[in-house]
């Protein structure tokens, strides 16, 4: 750690009392989460209807069964647009749903429909917008996945979307904006579906958001800093937040024209001692790996992702960007005790404050007063996500079948031109980079039998009528990326460096989630540096439809790094798209014929128009 950075923990641990200098609509605006007044969420799903019925989670195949409650769920309404927070003191103009940092809540029980109208209202400037449900399969809808260039067009400003879906999974997600790096500017917030669960507990804390923040006026400029030429270097961030929150010491301030309040608030947390408490963890930051832990307290894991697995107890959890755990914590502390709870950006990270802090008070504590507890020691992972090994889902699928077909994917990164002397610094998939073109979704194509891409830039693995793909993903960057898959839970077979050997960890029931980090060539553990790191992930093809496979790490996605798949592309024809499709492109269309869309990144081709000097 840097000595600043720990000076800067330091410095908060040192106070004499947790009164926050400024109000929470100032640092969070609406939302409520990191506050004692923000409730627990019920144990009986919402409206205390328990509907699930037999489908526990000991005989809930999700390979083959979809579960539909027949309830019409909530509806909500988000209407984005720019907004001033200031989450740990620093204001910041951001992009926000509703007014809210973190977005609204989204709560549902498994099996209903989730109904959520989008407005785009951002202006000065004006841009588009379009929101992925991260996690849900989207068996029956695939054009609601919310990736702009794939299932729609992005969502025109002074537009509206209404997205319908089933919640076809259970546990703890976020949504967030696909459209660019937007979401890194605030458009993200929690999707909780209740359904059953393998383990009790007395208390739902709901989700703890963890996030690394930057300062920087606005995602473009971080973005044009990571494709930059000559390389200035990734961006730092700035500060880790946990919902939202955290303190920042203002003189420690880069940037000299910023407002900044020291002691802005700390998120806190309500703990009963004796009883159990549900924490959902969410990694929804632009890059870093989170390290999450409880002073005098250990955890037990048990879903990964939308997936419940065989709980295990640990003191410390790993989350990659797009990752979540749900964790159950025993208060063993006295009924007036108070303890930190900490989340470490990893050693692998860009980050000048990679330490988040916030309080947990037990129900007789003073809830202003300062922590003295110790920190717990962990052994990170070290870049990785935690060793395949201790991970297996709870219900028990069987070992994997042999891949209808394989593919294997070699992550590069490097200038555009092979000089070395100009252009950007891109990833490529495979020898290719992407590059989308938001007027033409290939879902919609795919739909009408058009499978002719006008250039290899839209990077389309059309795996047909295979009834399963095997992904060997190679990774010859020397950093790690969390690679998520949209439309499934895959099965994460492997995990190491080198050529993979064929072997299969948990061969009777692997690790299934639906983002799992693949190491750098780098690596701290990998014993032959220079050689990959690789992973080996396997779904069976049960959802015609075009799913994103990515890095979620939102700088690397920006600068290429992401594919297209398709899957039973003809039972994907027999599919009739709503109208709001056509609506929603014929609306963007006239918006980008008109105006100059200001996209910079793998989103859109006007990227080599721009001047990314930075020197
Ligand atoms: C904090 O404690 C004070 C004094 O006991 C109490 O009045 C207040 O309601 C508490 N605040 C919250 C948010 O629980
Ligand atoms: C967002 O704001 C609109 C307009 O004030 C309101 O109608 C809607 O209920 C709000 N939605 C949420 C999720 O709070
Ligand atoms: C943040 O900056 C904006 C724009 O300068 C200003 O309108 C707003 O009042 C500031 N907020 C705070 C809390 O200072
Ligand atoms: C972003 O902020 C950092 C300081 O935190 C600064 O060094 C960097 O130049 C900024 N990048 C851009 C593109 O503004
Ligand atoms: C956490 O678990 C470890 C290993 O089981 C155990 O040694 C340790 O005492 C536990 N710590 C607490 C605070 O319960
Ligand atoms: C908590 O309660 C114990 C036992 O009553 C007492 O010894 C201790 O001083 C209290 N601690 C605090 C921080 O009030
Ligand atoms: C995590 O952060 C704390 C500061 O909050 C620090 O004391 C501790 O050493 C860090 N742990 C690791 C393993 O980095
Ligand atoms: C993962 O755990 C297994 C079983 O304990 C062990 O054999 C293996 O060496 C571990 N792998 C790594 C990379 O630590
Ligand atoms: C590489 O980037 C430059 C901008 O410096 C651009 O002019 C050129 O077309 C790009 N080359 C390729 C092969 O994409
Ligand atoms: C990518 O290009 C390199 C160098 O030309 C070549 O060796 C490699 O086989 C290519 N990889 C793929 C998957 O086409
Ligand atoms: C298929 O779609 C592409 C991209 O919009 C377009 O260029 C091409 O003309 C279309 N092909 C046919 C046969 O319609
Ligand atoms: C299976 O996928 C491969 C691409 O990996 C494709 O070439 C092949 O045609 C597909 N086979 C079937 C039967 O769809
Ligand atoms: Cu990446």
């Amino acid at each position: 750690m840097t000595s600043s950075a720990a000076a800067a923990v330091a410095s908060i641990v040192a106070l004499t009392s947790l009164v926050p200098s400024l109000p929470q609509t100032v640092t969070n605006g609406a939302s409520v989460l990191g506050t004692l007044s923000a409730p627990s969420l019920s144990l009986t799903g919402v409206d205390g209807i328990v509907s699930w019925g037999a489908n526990t989670v000991e005989n809930y195949n999700p390979y083959a069964t979809d579960f539909i409650s027949g309830r019409q769920g909530p509806t909500y309404n988000f209407n984005i647009a720019r907004g001033f927070i200031s989450p740990d003191g620093v204001n910041k103009s951001s992009i926000l749903i509703n007014g809210s940092f973190p977005g609204p809540m989204i709560e549902a029980n498994w099996g209903d429909t989730i109904t959520v109208n989008v407005c785009n209202q951002i202006t000065g400037p004006e841009e588009g917008t379009s929101i992925h449900w991260h996690g849900i399969l989207q068996k029956s809808t695939p054009w609601y996945d919310g990736v702009p260039a794939v299932g729609q067009c992005p969502i025109a400003p002074g537009s509206c979307m209404t997205y319908s879906f089933l919640a076809d999974v259970y546990g703890t997600s976020w949504y967030h904006s696909h459209y660019s790096a937007q979401y890194s500017a605030g458009v993200a917030g929690a999707m909780i579906i209740h359904g059953p669960s393998q383990v009790e507990y007395d208390y739902d804390i709901g989700p703890i958001i963890l996030s690394d923040w930057y300062h920087n006026e606005t995602y473009e400029q971080l973005v044009e800093q990571v494709m930059a030429n000559p390389a200035v270097g990734p961006p730092l961030s700035n500060n880790n937040l946990i919902n939202g929150k955290m303190n920042f010491d203002c003189s420690q301030l880069l940037e000299n024209n910023l407002q900044c309040t020291s002691n802005a608030g700390l998120s806190k947390f309500q703990f009963h001692s004796g009883k159990t408490h549900r924490l959902r963890l969410i990694n929804t930051g632009a890059e870093g790996i989170q390290y999450f832990s409880i002073d005098g307290h250990n955890m037990t894991i048990f879903a990964n992702d939308f997936v419940p697995i065989v709980p295990y107890t640990t003191n410390v959890v790993t989350l990659g960007v797009g990752q979540r755990s749900d964790v159950i914590v025993t208060a063993t502390g006295a009924p007036n005790s108070t303890f930190w709870m900490r989340s470490n950006l990893s050693s692998c990270d860009n980050a000048h404050y990679p330490f988040a802090l916030a309080a947990i008070y037990y129900e007789d504590a003073d809830n202003t007063s300062v922590p003295h507890s110790t920190v717990t020691s962990f052994t990170d992972s070290k870049c990785g996500n935690d060793n395949l090994s201790l991970t297996t889902p709870y219900y028990n699928y069987g070992a994997i079948p042999a891949p209808a077909t394989t593919q294997d994917l070699t992550i590069t990164a490097h200038l555009n031109e092979t000089d070395g002397t100009s252009g950007f610094r891109l990833f490529y998939v495979n020898n290719q980079t992407f590059r989308a073109d938001y007027n033409s979704p290939i879902l919609p194509l795919a739909n009408g039998g058009n499978f002719s891409y006008p250039n290899p830039d839209w990077q389309v693995y059309n795996f047909d009528t295979n009834s399963s793909v095997r992904l060997v993903v190679y990774n010859d960057f020397p950093g790690s990326h969390p690679m998520h898959l949209h439309g499934h839970n895959f099965n994460v077979l492997a995990d190491g460096f080198g050529t993979w050997d064929g072997v299969i960890t948990n061969p009777h029931n692997p690790q299934r989630r639906d983002t799992q980090l693949v190491r750098g060539s780098n690596d701290p553990t990998n014993p032959d540096p220079g050689s990959p790191g690789y992973i080996v992930l396997q779904y069976s093809t049960d959802n015609p439809g075009t799913w994103p496979f990515h890095c979620h790490i939102a700088w690397h996605v920006s600068a290429g790094l992401y594919i297209n798949t398709i899957e039973q592309d003809a039972l994907l024809q027999k599919r009739v798209l709503p109208s709001v499709i056509a609506d929603t492109c014929k609306a963007w269309d006239a918006y980008s014929a008109s105006n100059v869309v200001d996209e910079i990144d793998s989103g859109e081709k006007r990227m080599f128009a721009r001047d990314f000097s930075l020197s």
